[in-house]
């Protein structure tokens, strides 16, 4: 898959992408990551790429022709598939299965802001969609961008090792994760629960089951009734109630 990010941070999405699982996949060339700077499509001596907004008012507003210019060349080879998507706050909100969705299309063009936001008839002509991470503001678009990236990168094959499809494919999906222990067995008094000692694989799975049910249905209620549980699970969510 190929990322590209139109962006006056380079440098800070690069360094960032270059860590963890995001880095080993470009490295293993499973994802591209190009940067576009649009003060490199600047034509004037101070290179500049904002503007005081038409009919007053606060901050500034980066101007439409270095973004064009800068989605343009990101799009040159660009397959049919290809999106722009611009980050900011009147987006629709990013959920998992709009990474699953996107991580099926073969380019990303990120775009990220930076001041009051982009002369609006950027938006309407050159991106297909608008994303936010949520309702609350940050100072660009740059982590937001990072984190698209990172998402819907360990979705694609070959990224994460076994651990992935074991993860994506099973019924946890949807579910906060149950807790989990290392070594040391005792810390202080507080002792490892014994079923995770116990050897006993299909004891611990049902454990665990239990305590996704359970710590979702304390701390996020809200994705438990978006969900059907299979009767196993009605069973050992009452269990979690009852006891835990
Ligand atoms: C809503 C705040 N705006 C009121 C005048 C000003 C403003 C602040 C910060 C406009 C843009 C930004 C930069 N934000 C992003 O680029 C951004 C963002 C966010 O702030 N919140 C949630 N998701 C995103 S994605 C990109």
């Amino acid at each position: 898959m190929r990322f590209d990010v139109i962006t006056l941070f380079p440098e800070m999405v690069l360094q960032a992408a270059s860590c963890g699982v995001t880095g080993k996949a470009i490295e293993n060339d499973i994802v591209s990551l190009t940067v576009w700077n649009p003060r490199d499509y600047t034509h004037d001596k101070h290179k500049t790429v904002d503007d005081r907004p038409f009919g007053g008012g606060q901050g500034m507003v980066m101007k439409y022709q270095p973004l064009h210019d800068a989605v343009m060349a990101a799009k040159v080879d660009a397959k049919p598939d290809c999106k722009v998507v611009y980050l900011s706050p009147q987006g629709k909100q990013i959920t998992q299965s709009l990474l699953q969705e996107a991580s099926e299309l073969s380019q990303l063009i990120l775009v990220a802001g930076r001041y009051e936001g982009l002369d609006e008839r950027f938006i309407q002509r050159d991106c297909d969609e608008e994303w936010s991470l949520g309702d609350y503001v940050i100072s660009g678009g740059e982590l937001a961008a990072l984190i698209v990236i990172d998402g819907i990168t360990r979705l694609l094959p070959n990224v994460l090792g076994n651990e992935q499809s074991a993860l994506q494919d099973s019924h946890s999906d949807g579910l906060l994760d149950y807790p989990q222990f290392t070594r040391p067995e005792v810390i202080d008094e507080m002792a490892v629960p014994d079923v995770l000692l116990s050897g006993n694989h299909a004891l611990i799975s049902r454990w665990r089951m239990k305590q996704a049910l359970g710590r979702t249905w304390q701390k996020r209620p809200d994705l438990l009734n978006k969900k059907t549980l299979s009767a196993e699970q009605e069973r050992l969510l009452a269990q979690f109630k009852e006891v835990d």
